[in-house]
């Protein structure tokens, strides 16, 4: 009974308030008496039926009898007086036949206390049976409620009607519940009969359906139940393991009348109809062969964001960032963010010209960012709807780390000011794997943007695939419930439904900060687009559909019949929104030219001239002072904090850390450390995200120490290096390469002034992340002219680790670099390297020191404009001996080098050297070693591409001139169809003017990456080393 205590005090506060005051005060005694008795000399499991949830029911029976012991029925009555009297566990309450298996002596004492109650057992088991049916209906009702506005297909892909769910047209008699039921007791499934129906029964705390009342008949508890669960709203939310969330839902959904509209809210209601239903119209008039995606079907789709956002705004957001697919994408830019029509409608004429360089986007793929006064709520709203690839659902992470990035630069630490609503087809939602990375970061302290309102257009089609076919989940929704997500179906020709939905769903997000769903079922009125033919496929459901009245016209004539709009005023609205149409279309016959930078989602104020120019075309240099090298090398190298534990072999890293420093030179861990700490020193925000970043893969970083001996207590030096410094966030990500890429790209999109680090934690795995690389990293600039600074850090090296642990496929990330093979550009331009810079979609590196990569990370925030970086990090490098920079090539004045030329004795005498070897990052150290041991140093030169792209043609046309009686070869230690000769090698050819061959040395080209057996790595490492330092090589080939 102590359970029932506790559970009880836990539930009571959000119940009814005066029992709390009943049970704390005016009855002390009496639960004094009863939990002494009950809980220490009874177990509750002595009780029959107090298991399960069967206690929660007597504990709603032990409140209510505490505050008025008449309330409760007179078994209850008897059985609570008994058991604080004293009775023995298990004789409070006993049924005839358990009477008569009990020792003579207990039967007897029970007997006497419970005096004349023969029918006590049938209450006791019809109270526990309502209770159960309340609960069946709070978890299944949902798949009864009528969510199809065809009325032909279950939303939940299943016909039947749950068991345990008694509606008021069912006859409670043993029939009806055999066929629904196998194992059947005399009675029914739960022993009612239709003599009950008319019974009173006490309500339990878990629901509201009583309103005022605590006690209701059957037949109404059956019919509230039926109106909260089984109307045109199906509420999914039981399996959320929280029980004040629970309480919150019921409440919201069970209160009897709590779904009203005001005449107002229901003329805006139509307002918003009228405009959303009469945009696509419009677009079907004019451009009938045009596709568009239009959202006829489900034209609630606009007033319910709208309602979402009135709601958020009201509770304080100012700021929404949304992403959503091709689906009614113009008319929510139309009429959610306010886009000026004519803006869309140019998009229309095929003789617009680009203004912008770079490929655009089609129209339902741009962006959009527009700052207004929310009229419902007379407040500022920003809304931002993010430019996104066809790829479905690869926006999701996008959004959430844009939000994230948000908030956090305005300090919204509870995600009380931005939020994001994603949008989603049903097939998609279902499908996309990204959906499920998605929700992961949704509750993560890094990563979390405190509650993402979903709404899933569920048209009940995917192109022209039957739900049946496209999920094994009943809904198209049940992703979500891994997160606890509440999941609101709704039958979207039920505008007022869908309404109130929205309005839950926004106080939800306002109240917990977690997601929620919204399923807006609707219908698809014409096929996947405009040009499509749905009767080849779906003949059934679009004949039905062809008979379906649009929600507008439904909606108005029921307004009408209502009298809350008559017949003109309802004309009139379309007429005033046909002719905004028709003068936006007359206007949009000036635009002639589409300028893609009227579409960016993510401006970036002062960052670049007013026309959207860098402020110059140079960068400084990006070495630093010598004592700002000092101190942040010291931080790096000690704990600065007091009475903090750390490990001991930290201890011996942070000493060879200090003596590093004291020798002045930096290994690759201290390199980074120097480019972060800096650039939090000169008020950049450094974010560096990724599976197990915070201490390394290769546990060289160790960003973030831990005290060893309290839990939790953690400390990250690089918050401790300046009074006045920017924010450092280092966060181990969840095990999603998808869903934290896209999300730091996310995160990078909302300001240039930040450092967005993404580390794969081996470069193989970011093919998990393909998309994200494909879709928005590469092309992002040249389709949504948006820049990005997000930098990927990518192990890569051949090191004996097998195929999956080797490679982050270089020669891939280079195929997709914008730069002509064949075309050597002009080398006198002034600052060459820069202009470069500018003109590239993304810039690929590989440092063969830890000085340059402090170098390319610093240039990374210094240049004037933004480009993705994608750098080829080390491993074994990261402790190599060799892998050192000393300070002074990191002083003011020095630079990145984007090439390493030989600096050795074959560069004191280049005319001698007969062959100039060409490599990029670890191989160097295998060629240099290979080459002394051989006592080649002033027969071959070796020189290091640092920046494979843009590709330093400049540079390495100097170097080959050098040495003009030297051979030229490519060495990698990549397979041959990999790496970086297929991208090198043509643009050598071309510095030279194509007058001399350039040779490979290398492995030879494979399949898989590299080899499993480590003995056959060093075979074939050897092998390539033999051929580089071969000069007779390749005359078997001239
Ligand atoms: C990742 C991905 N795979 C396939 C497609 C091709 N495709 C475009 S729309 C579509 C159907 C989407 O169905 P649903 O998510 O229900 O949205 P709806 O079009 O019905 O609104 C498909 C398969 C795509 N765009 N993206």
């Amino acid at each position: 009974m102590f359970h029932l205590r506790t559970c009880a005090a836990k539930l009571r506060p959000l119940t009814a308030s005066q029992t709390v005051k009943t049970f704390s005060q005016n009855k002390p005694a009496a639960i004094r008496t009863f939990q002494q008795i009950r809980c220490y000399s009874a177990p509750v499991a002595a009780e029959p039926f107090l298991s399960g949830t069967s206690s929660n029911y007597v504990e709603e029976m032990y409140c209510a009898w505490l505050e008025n012991p008449k309330s409760v029925h007179k078994s209850w009555d008897i059985f609570f007086r008994n058991t604080n009297a004293g009775a023995p566990p298990g004789t409070a309450y006993q049924s005839p036949l358990s009477l008569s298996r009990s020792s003579l002596a207990t039967v007897a004492h029970a007997q006497s206390l419970v005096e004349a109650q023969p029918n006590v057992d049938k209450l006791v088991e019809d109270h526990l049976a309502v209770q159960s049916l309340i609960r069946a209906y709070q978890i299944r009702g949902h798949h009864v409620a009528q969510l199809d506005p065809l009325g032909i297909l279950d939303a939940d892909l299943d016909s039947s009607v749950p068991a345990d769910i008694i509606s008021s047209t069912d006859k409670l008699d043993l029939a009806v519940f055999k066929d629904r039921l196998g194992m059947l007791t005399v009675g029914g499934f739960y022993g009612l009969d239709e003599s009950d129906l008319d019974k009173v029964f006490h309500l339990p705390t878990t629901t509201f359906i009583g309103g005022q009342e605590s006690a209701l008949p059957l037949r109404e508890i059956i019919r509230r139940l039926e109106m909260a669960y089984c109307q045109h709203i199906g509420v999914e939310f039981m399996f959320i393991n929280d029980l004040e969330q629970c309480q919150w839902i019921r409440q919201k959904f069970e209160t009897p009348g709590i779904m009203q509209f005001t005449n107002e809210e229901k003329r805006t209601l139509l307002a918003r109809l009228v405009r959303s239903t009469r945009f696509e119209d419009f677009l079907q008039r004019k451009w009938s062969s045009e596709k568009r995606f239009g959202l006829e079907g489900c034209e609630v789709l606009i007033p319910a964001l709208k309602t979402i956002i009135d709601k958020s705004s009201e509770n304080g957001v100012d700021y929404v960032i949304m992403g959503m697919p091709h689906r009614g994408r113009l008319n929510v830019l139309a009429n959610v963010i306010r886009k000026e029509l004519e803006q869309i409608f140019c998009q229309f004429d095929s003789k617009l010209e680009a203004a912008d360089e770079g490929s655009g986007d089609m129209k339902y793929h741009l962006g959009m960012y527009h700052r207004r006064i929310n009229r419902v709520t007379d407040r500022n709203i920003t809304l931002s709807l993010v430019a996104n690839p066809s790829h479905l659902e690869a926006a999701d992470p996008v959004v959430m780390g844009k939000t994230k990035a948000e908030q956090f630069y305005c300090g919204d630490t509870e995600g009380k000011k931005v939020m994001s609503i994603l949008l989603h087809g049903d097939a998609a939602f279902a499908g996309q794997g990204i959906v499920y990375e998605t929700f992961h970061l949704s509750d993560l302290p890094s990563y979390t943007t405190h509650g993402t309102v979903h709404v899933v257009v569920n048209n009940q089609i995917g192109f022209t695939t039957d739900p049946r076919m496209a999920r094994s989940s009943p809904y198209p929704t049940d992703v979500a419930r891994v997160v606890n997500a509440p999941i609101f179906h709704v039958n979207s020709d039920d505008p007022e439904a869908v309404m109130y939905v929205c309005k839950v769903a926004a106080e939800w997000r306002s109240t917990f900060h977690k997601d929620v769903v919204v399923d807006l079922v609707c219908y698809r009125r014409n096929g996947h687009n405009e040009m499509d033919e749905p009767m080849f496929t779906q003949p059934l459901m679009y004949k039905q559909i062809r008979k379906q009245k649009p929600v507008l016209q439904k909606y108005a004539e029921l307004l009408v019949s209502q009298g809350v709009v008559n017949q003109p005023e309802y004309e009139e609205e379309i007429s005033k929104y046909d002719k905004i149409c028709e003068e936006a279309f007359t206007r949009s016959k000036d635009e002639k030219i589409l300028h893609i930078k009227h579409w960016l989602d993510s401006p970036w104020p002062g960052f670049f001239t007013l026309d959207g120019q860098p402020r110059s075309m140079s960068c400084p240099s990006t070495g630093l002072e010598e004592d700002v090298l000092a101190h942040i090398g010291n931080v790096a190298s000690s704990v600065p904090v007091e009475n903090f534990t750390i490990h001991g072999g930290l201890s011996r890293i942070l000493k060879t850390r200090k003596e590093l420093v004291t020798n002045r030179t930096v290994d690759w861990a201290l390199a980074e450390y120097m480019a972060f700490g800096s650039l939090l020193k000169e008020g950049i925000h450094v974010r560096l995200s990724g599976q197990d970043v915070e201490r390394g893969t290769f546990s060289h970083r160790h960003h973030v120490l831990h005290d060893q001996n309290v839990d939790k207590k953690t400390c990250i030096p690089m918050n401790h290096l300046w009074p006045n410094q920017a924010p450092y966030t280092v966060c181990n990500s969840s095990l999603s390469e998808y869903g934290v890429l896209g999300f730091e790209l996310g995160f990078a999109m909302a300001s240039p002034n930040a450092l967005v680090l993404w580390e794969a934690q081996f470069g193989d795995f970011n093919n998990m992340a393909q998309c994200i690389i494909d879709q928005f990293i590469c092309p992002g600039q040249a389709k949504w002219v948006r820049q990005n600074g997000i930098v990927l850090l990518l192990p890569h090296g051949m090191e004996g680790m097998g195929p999956e642990h080797s490679s982050a496929r270089p020669e891939r990330f280079l195929q997709m670099c914008n730069d002509d093979p064949d075309v050597l550009p002009d080398l006198q331009e002034n600052n060459f390297d820069i202009n470069q810079l500018y003109d590239c979609n993304w810039i690929v590196v590989n440092c063969s020191t830890p000085g340059n990569f402090f170098h390319v990370l610093r240039r990374q925030i210094l240049l004037p404009f933004r480009k993705p970086l994608i750098v080829f990090t080390p491993k074994s490098l990261l402790r190599h001996p060799e892998a050192r920079t000393s300070f002074d090539e990191m002083l003011p004045g020095t630079h990145f080098h984007r090439v390493i030329p030989e600096d050795g004795p074959a560069a004191q005498d280049p005319n001698n050297v007969k062959r100039l070897l060409f490599c990029t990052g670890k191989v160097y150290y295998d060629l240099t070693r290979e080459r002394k041991a051989r006592g080649m140093t002033e027969q071959v030169a070796i020189t290091r591409i640092e920046q494979l792209s843009p590709f330093p043609f400049d540079l390495l046309l100097k170097e080959a001139q050098k040495y003009p009686n030297a051979e030229l070869a490519w060495c990698q230690e990549e397979h041959k169809n990999q790496g970086y000769y297929d991208y090198v090698k043509p643009r050598l050819r071309t510095t030279i003017d194509r007058a001399k061959p350039v040779w490979y040395a290398g492995r030879d080209p494979a399949a898989a990456p590299a080899t499993g057996n480590k003995k056959t790595h060093l075979t074939e490492l050897q092998r390539f080393l033999d051929t580089a330092f071969d000069l007779d090589a390749f005359k078997k080939f001239s």
